[in-house]
């Protein structure tokens, strides 16, 4: 896209938690439109560790996961030299603003968060006060930024939305001070269904790992799983209603191939449930295939990740300071 001359680039922010090896969901869903938009915006993308403490994590394990989402966000082919690539924790600023918002953020507002009501049910022992304000943490992570777009898949779109009426609320009281940002969802797999259960979304903290792909599964995990995968009954290749398991197919891997649904309907008249399968199974293992080896690469490369993250969390602080003193000056607060 070519830009008038003194036309601000826009910006673009995004997070990805940091809670398991990430899914072909997040990687449809989200992460492959950061990398597409990566070519013509500002960008920032970051592991939000923060908020993967609003579920239990045990300390060691979520050390090993956040460093290897870091070099998974960066194998898919986000280049730190690009984008702005940091941990949420290394940016103090976002947990300071996540206040102020919170305090401009209704009680209501956050018990209609149907995020908030799923994770309170699948974790009754936990339902901790974090889970409950998350939505002011990542809106305070978008605002920071004064970020213009944020991808994400569609089961974002409430956050985002709250994160808007926030902005535009604290905009009204203290005057112009945050960026009103858009969500950016894609048209095809902004939301990818379960393998097993294909009325519900593809997850990376399911119990069944049947029931997702993980980037990083091996061709042969990723074949098999798809063979498991659910379907219906009417053993024909055609996107219909009540076809949840087949529709979720046929997205999938037009996705991947960049095949229309009228292509692969074509391409698997009169084939088989197997047949295509194993075909989709087969075509999403090859289009995984640079993006483990990648990380295999990496993973093993703890200097150039450190560097990497050090760097991003440096200027992202920078940024980040120059909107959180603009609020706390607007609040009311004296300047230090
Ligand atoms: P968890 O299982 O821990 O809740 P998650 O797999 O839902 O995690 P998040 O870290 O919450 O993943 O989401 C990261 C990004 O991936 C978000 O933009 C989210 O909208 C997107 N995303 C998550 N699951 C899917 C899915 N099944 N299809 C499309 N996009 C998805
Ligand atoms: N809540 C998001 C992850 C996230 C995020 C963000 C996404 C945290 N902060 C800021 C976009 C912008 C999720 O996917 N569950």
């Amino acid at each position: 896209m070519s830009q008038a001359p003194n036309e601000k680039k826009k910006i673009i922010l995004s997070g990805i938690q940091p809670t398991g090896v990430f899914t072909l969901g997040n990687y449809i869903g989200a992460i492959k439109n950061w990398v597409k938009l990566q070519e013509e915006y500002d960008c920032a993308y970051m592991i939000a560790d923060m908020h993967s403490l609003t579920v239990r994590q045990d300390p060691k394990k979520l050390r090993e996961q956040i460093l290897s989402a870091f070099a998974i966000v960066l194998a898919c082919g986000i280049d730190p030299k690009k984008s702005l690539t940091f941990m949420q924790s290394h940016v103090h600023q976002h947990a300071e603003l996540s206040w102020i918002l919170s305090c401009n953020t209704q009680f209501g507002e956050l018990s209609r968060m149907t995020q908030f009501k799923d994770k309170s049910a699948k974790h009754a022992d936990n339902i901790n006060a974090g889970l409950f304000t998350y939505p002011s943490l990542m809106a305070a992570d978008i605002l920071l930024y004064q970020a213009d777009l944020v991808p994400v898949g569609a089961d974002q779109k409430q956050h985002l939305e709250l994160a808007r009426n926030v902005a535009i609320r604290f905009n009204n009281n203290y005057g112009n001070t945050f960026t009103v940002p858009d969500g950016y969802i894609p048209k095809a797999g902004a939301k990818v269904m379960s393998l097993s259960d294909p009325t519900k979304k593809m997850s990376k903290s399911d119990s069944n790992p049947n029931s997702f792909i993980t980037i990083l599964d091996k061709p042969e995990v990723i074949v098999k799983k798809f063979k498991k995968a659910v379907t219906d009954s009417e053993a024909s290749v055609r996107m219909g209603e009540g076809k949840d398991g087949i529709n979720n197919l046929i997205t999938i891997y037009s996705v991947v191939t960049n095949k229309t649904v009228d292509e692969i309907e074509k391409e698997f008249d009169s084939k088989g449930y197997g047949y295509f399968k194993n075909a989709v199974g087969e075509a999403v293992a090859e289009h995984l295939r640079p993006v483990r080896e990648n990380y295999e690469r990496l993973i093993n490369d703890k200097a150039y990740l450190t560097e990497a993250y050090k760097r991003g969390a440096e200027t992202a602080s920078k940024f980040a300071d120059r909107t959180l003193q603009k609020v706390y000056k607007k609040v009311g607060f004296i300047a230090k």
